[in-house]
């Protein structure tokens, strides 16, 4: 399923109200976002898997893989379909070891190299960026998109390979010419006026 996945879309709680989740991931997935992840950086863990187990059945409901980000243990509490871990979450083999054989994992990447590591070492997906700077990631130097196309080749074409960090609707078509074929992208589509539409508009051109 995650095959087939283009838009991945990042309910990030630094955006959007506890009281809001439900209505902003119903709008993602109206818009045809096709994995969620849940991204909380600094929310207790109760609230956190409130909010998973209220988000789940929407992802289930439109057959789209629900991944939680940062957690394992409480990935495989939760049975979420997915946990994503950054570079500085350990190793593969020992998410797969909390979170079990039935569930997909997903590494973020910052550059060429780390991408075919995370390949080599069996990640279910990996994130590619930031391609530009942005606020939803402070501190991390942007990666540009000149490696794009080398990374698809090598790595994108073995797993899905989402590119990531300042993706707008505005500049989508910049990033899909270097050779992006997936794209996860959080505040252009949690901040819009309209969330459904933005997301449509986005996948419509993926
Ligand atoms: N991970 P926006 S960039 C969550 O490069 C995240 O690993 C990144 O947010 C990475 O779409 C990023 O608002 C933030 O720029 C993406």
């Amino acid at each position: 399923m995650l095959g087939y996945s283009k838009l991945y879309a990042i309910l990030d709680l630094d955006y959007v109200d506890v009281a809001d989740a439900v209505v902003k991931t119903s709008a993602l997935l109206d818009g045809g976002a096709d994995l969620l992840q849940l991204r909380a950086k600094g929310v207790g863990r109760e609230t956190i898997r409130k909010v998973a187990l209220d988000l789940m059945p929407l992802c289930r409901e439109a057959g789209v893989p629900f991944i939680l980000n940062d957690d394992p243990d409480l990935a495989a509490d939760i049975k979420a379909d997915g946990l994503h871990i950054g570079q500085d979450d350990g190793h593969y083999a020992f998410a797969r070891s909390i979170v079990g054989d039935h569930m997909y994992i997903g590494r973020s990447t910052h550059s060429l190299t780390q991408a075919r590591a995370a390949l080599e070492e069996g990640f279910d997906y990996i994130g590619f960026g930031p391609l530009f700077a942005t606020p939803t990631k402070p501190g991390r130097p942007a990666i540009g998109m000149q490696d794009i196309a080398q990374m698809q080749r090598e790595v994108g074409s073995r797993i899905p390979a989402f590119c990531i960090g300042g993706i707008k609707r505005d500049n989508l078509e910049q990033v899909m010419s270097a050779g992006a074929e997936r794209v996860a992208i959080v505040s252009d589509l949690l901040t819009a006026i309209d969330t459904t539409a933005a997301t449509a508009e986005v996948v419509a051109k993926l």
